[in-house]
């Protein structure tokens, strides 16, 4: 048995020795902690020191990732706008077209309806023309008053309508449209302006012989209205009916009213004015004044603008010119013109109708029909 156990001892020493070198390991590992820590202490920099180094590089290329991305967000934003911007300029320019096919078509529209109002105030006139002047009443006389007084001796009822007049010691006879409803009646009608539908943008030698049907809108003549007004112990009153744009109505009315002859160029005289549209004819001023003043044209000029009247600025040699080619008795243009054309309703343009002492909030009222008549008030025994 020793035997056996001294061979065991000389086979395996170290089996002997284990407990020994456990301890020995034991004894190394007291001593391990102290070196784990300056093993830590000098590590921990080195870690940071990884870090740092493993830090850098991706910085870098993330900043670079984050330049590029950038850049494809500014680029893509930038491609995003020009696109928008350029839709949007698309969609404007759509919109403009469209809006100028709508504002032709609707110009158009309007063109062609004013066509048709046009054709239907001509078939009115020819209808009206039709209905008082193809048949004018036989009924002769000196002027509407005196077929007046003729006729209502023998007719309670005397019907408006053209008549046919032969003024005293005149050798001209010719028709007149006579109101005989309006104010007791008697009246012979010398101008009429409605409807803008007869041309008053005319020479001397049409507004001496007048122009335009009696029953619609016309001038009688300047001849005829001389002889009219120029016979024998008679005097005649004017009276001048005025209907706004909107409806309103105005009168003038003067208690004397005579043309000079040919020679004169049918200077106008005009008696004591009263109505409610105020005294045009005289104006504002002394120097505007028609009263007296001759009858002028776009080709006959005694407008009393010599060489020139200046308005706004503006060198004015003739007021028929500046007031659309129309005739009247201008004095430095002055403040009436009954002979522009009621369809143009601009203040600030002058081929208007004028009678600028009819104001509405300081401002002349905008005419759209004005008629001039004229009655006996001695040499008959209308008063
Ligand atoms: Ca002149």
């Amino acid at each position: 048995m020793i035997w056996i156990i001294l061979f065991w001892m000389y086979m395996f020493p170290n089996l002997l020795a284990f407990p020994n070198r456990t301890a020995d390991i034991n004894i190394a590992a007291l001593d391990e902690p102290m070196t784990l820590v300056e093993d830590f202490e000098d590590a921990a920099p080195q870690n940071q020191k990884e870090q740092k180094e493993t830090c850098t590089v991706p910085c870098e290329m993330t900043a670079k990732l984050m330049q590029e991305e950038k850049h494809a967000w500014c680029s893509n934003l930038q491609h995003a706008m020009t696109t928008y911007t350029r839709s949007t300029r698309k969609l404007i320019r759509d919109l403009m077209d469209e809006q100028q096919k709508t504002l032709e078509f609707l110009s158009n529209q309007v063109m062609e309806l004013s066509s048709k109002f046009h054709s239907l105030s001509l078939d009115v006139q020819r209808s009206n023309s039709e209905m008082f002047s193809v048949k004018p009443m036989h009924a002769h006389g000196r002027d509407c008053s005196d077929i007046k007084e003729t006729l209502q001796e023998v007719s309670p009822k005397i019907p408006s309508g053209v008549y046919i007049i032969q003024p005293e010691n005149s050798e001209l006879l010719f028709e007149v449209f006579c109101e005989m409803d309006y104010m007791d009646g008697g009246w012979t009608v010398i101008q009429r302006r409605t409807d803008g539908l007869t041309d008053f943008k005319r020479a001397w030698s049409s507004y001496l012989d007048g122009f335009g049907p009696l029953p619609g809108e016309h001038w009688l003549g300047l001849r005829k209205v001389h002889s009219i007004v120029g016979q024998k112990n008679t005097r005649f009153k004017l009276h001048i009916s005025f209907v706004s744009q909107d409806d309103s109505t105005a009168y003038a009315s003067y208690d004397n009213f005579w043309i000079e002859d040919e020679n004169k160029f049918f200077a106008i005289h005009l008696g004591r004015y009263a109505g409610s549209a105020g005294d045009a004819f005289r104006g504002f001023d002394q120097e505007q004044n028609q009263d007296t003043a001759p009858f002028s044209t776009s080709d006959v000029d005694n407008d009393g603008c010599v060489p020139y009247c200046t308005f706004n600025g503006k060198a004015v040699e003739s007021c028929s010119v500046r007031h659309n080619n129309t005739g009247w008795w201008f004095n430095q243009c002055g403040r009436a013109n009954l002979n522009g054309s009621p369809l143009d309703h601009d203040p600030s343009t002058q081929p208007h109708i004028h009678w600028d002492t009819w104001t509405k909030n300081g401002e002349p009222v905008s005419i759209k029909s004005v008629t001039m008549k004229i009655r006996r008030v001695e040499g008959s025994n209308l008063k």
